[in-house]
Formats: C-alpha cells, structure tokens, sequence
C-alpha cells in the first residue's frame, strides 16, 4: 500500500505546492524513506512491491524534471538485502544520502557560479531556481554587491518567490513583467537560469520563457549562465529520447469566465520549453563550469548508458 504520506507529497508534486527540480526530487526521496520507515510489508518481495508503487505514483507527477526519476533510481538502486529490516535499513539510509548529497552540491554549484560574478553585477532571473540561487547567495557572502531584475514569470508568477528571496539576501530587486526583458537587457551583465533537464546535445530545458530569453540576451551580447546539479542530466537523452514538455491546465492562462467571453479559442499552457546549446554560454554545476556542448562527457560519466525504470513493473 502506498503511504498516505507518499500520496501526498505526489498530490503536493502535482498542484506545484512543492516545485521546482531539485525541491521535487529531495521531497520525493524523503516521501520513498517514509514508506520504507512506515511499511508494514512481512515479506522482502512485498517490501519491494510497496517500494516500487510508491516510486510510481511520485513519477506519475510531472513528466520534464529529470531530477525526479534520478532520485527514485537512486534511492532504490541502494535497496539491498535479504530481510525486510535490512531493505528498510538500507533504503532510508539511502534516501538520506540523496538528500544530503543534493544539499551539498547546491552550494558547491553555487560557489562556482558566484566565480562568474563580480562586484557590482546586475542579473536577470527567470522562474525561481534554488541552484540559480544558490550562486548568487554564494556571490553576495563572498561580499560581492550584486542586483537583479526579475522577470514575474507567467502564468505562475514564480518570479515573486525569487524577489522574496533575494530581498531576504538583502539584494536590490527590480521586478519586471516578461515582454520587459528585452527592454532591459543591455542594463544587465548575466542572464542567470535553472534547469530542469540538461539533454545530452546541451540542450537546457527549463521553465516556458527561458528559449525566447535566451535569444533576447544573444542578440544584445548578455551572456546566458544555467545553473544546474548533475542531477539535472537527462541520461536517456544519450539515446536519443527526447524530454517530455509538461502541457498545464489552460485555466492557469485564463479564467473559465473570461475564456467564454472572447469566444472559441484553444488555449495552450506548456511549462517549459528548450533553448539550444548555442544560445548558452556555461552550465555550473557542482563539479565545475562546462560549455553546453561538452556536457555529455560529464553525463556518460555519471550515468553510463543505461537507463533504468526500477519503479516499472518486474522485479525490483
Ligand atoms: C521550475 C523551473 C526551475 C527549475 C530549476 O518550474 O523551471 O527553473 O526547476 O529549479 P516549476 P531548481 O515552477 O514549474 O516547477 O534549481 O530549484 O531545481
């Protein structure tokens, strides 16, 4: 049986009330710990049928951050042995291990970011990132004065939780509304995004926005900087499938009654789109800056080739 506690971290997931690549993913191997902790399975097999159920309703969520089936892949590649209290045993610690390595890569990457800096720099932020955050956290302890634009981003506003944040930091915000990025890119030194999977070619797919910004900061010569933990790699990218672009309820664009009133329309909601490799400058990660173009080597890296589901049916 899947923990009510599971259920509702994948409800949470679902309604955005948890969002965010790397948040989701660090909830979702905190939801796999307390299923494992609460499980009442009496035999190893049921105790890895319990597991996997659970990991399958979180993936069901939100199909574009890959973030999150890495961490269900890993939290249950680490279940092991031959008793239901060594697979609890194993799986939490396991579980805790993400959690904690998710935490300190985060302000490894954002040391590295902070390193593309410097004093008295203005940066344009779209969506809400923890790993674009985090360099700029790292940028302003290391004494650095910095400022940003952020841009609101429609339809969810996500850009207000960015501002609040920043503020919190003590950092001058200047919020503005999407069509005014262009506007103001000449007053900023970075454009500074997350992502939420990096694909194999460098392709960074991140929040809806992020390609068309991307091709304002090109044309007025604003270099592009994603900030992105490993875990952001996309592994079946290295064989060619391409990353799911989440489609939202069309309510998040328009209200049912101002919809009726303009008339027969289609509304569309993607969350999330792609922007080319060519329009960005580096990825920061926790194990250093790379172009987008060389990312591969670091996703063969760590990844291999294969690819696996353990949360699909069969034996875990
Ligand atoms: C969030 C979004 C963020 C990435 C990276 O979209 O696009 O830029 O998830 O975030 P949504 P982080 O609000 O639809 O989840 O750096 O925190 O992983």
């Amino acid at each position: 049986m899947v923990h009510p506690e599971v259920d509702a971290t994948a409800d949470d997931i679902a309604e955005m009330e948890i969002r965010g690549a790397a948040t989701i993913a660090d909830a979702a191997a905190a939801a796999l710990a307390t299923q494992a902790r609460e499980s009442d399975a009496d035999t190893p097999a049921a105790f890895r049928t319990e597991m996997q159920e659970a990991a399958r309703r979180l993936h069901d969520t939100r199909p574009t951050a890959v973030s999150l089936p890495n961490a269900l892949r890993y939290v249950l590649q680490g279940m092991e042995g031959a008793t239901v209290e060594r697979l609890r045993e194993t799986t939490v610690a396991r579980a805790e291990q993400f959690r904690a390595d998710l935490e300190q890569a985060q302000s490894k990457l954002g040391r590295v970011g902070a390193g593309r800096i410097r004093d008295g720099d203005v940066v344009m932020t779209h969506c809400h990132s923890t790993d674009a955050m985090a360099c700029i956290e790292a940028a302003v302890d290391q004494g650095k004065h910095v400022e940003a634009l952020v841009k609101e981003t429609r339809p969810r506003n996500q850009g207000h939780i960015t501002a609040r944040q920043l503020r919190e930091l003590d950092v001058p915000v200047t919020l503005v509304v999407d069509n005014a990025a262009h506007r103001y890119l000449n007053e900023v030194d970075h454009v500074l995004v997350g992502a939420d999977s990096i694909a194999a070619d460098g392709s960074v797919v991140n929040k809806i926005g992020t390609a068309g910004l991307a091709v304002s900061a090109r044309d007025r010569g604003t270099p592009i900087m994603v900030a992105a933990q490993t875990l952001k790699l996309h592994p079946a990218t290295l064989t060619g499938q391409a990353v799911e672009i989440e489609q939202r309820d069309e309510s998040e664009v328009i209200d049912p009654e101002t919809r009726a009133d303009v008339g027969d329309i289609e509304v569309r909601n993607p969350a999330f789109d792609v922007t080319p490799p060519r329009h960005v400058d580096a990825i920061v990660t926790e194990r250093g800056q790379f172009p987008p173009e060389s990312i591969v080597t670091l996703m063969r890296e760590l990844y291999g080739e294969s690819v696996e589901h353990p949360w699909e049916s069969g034996p875990a």
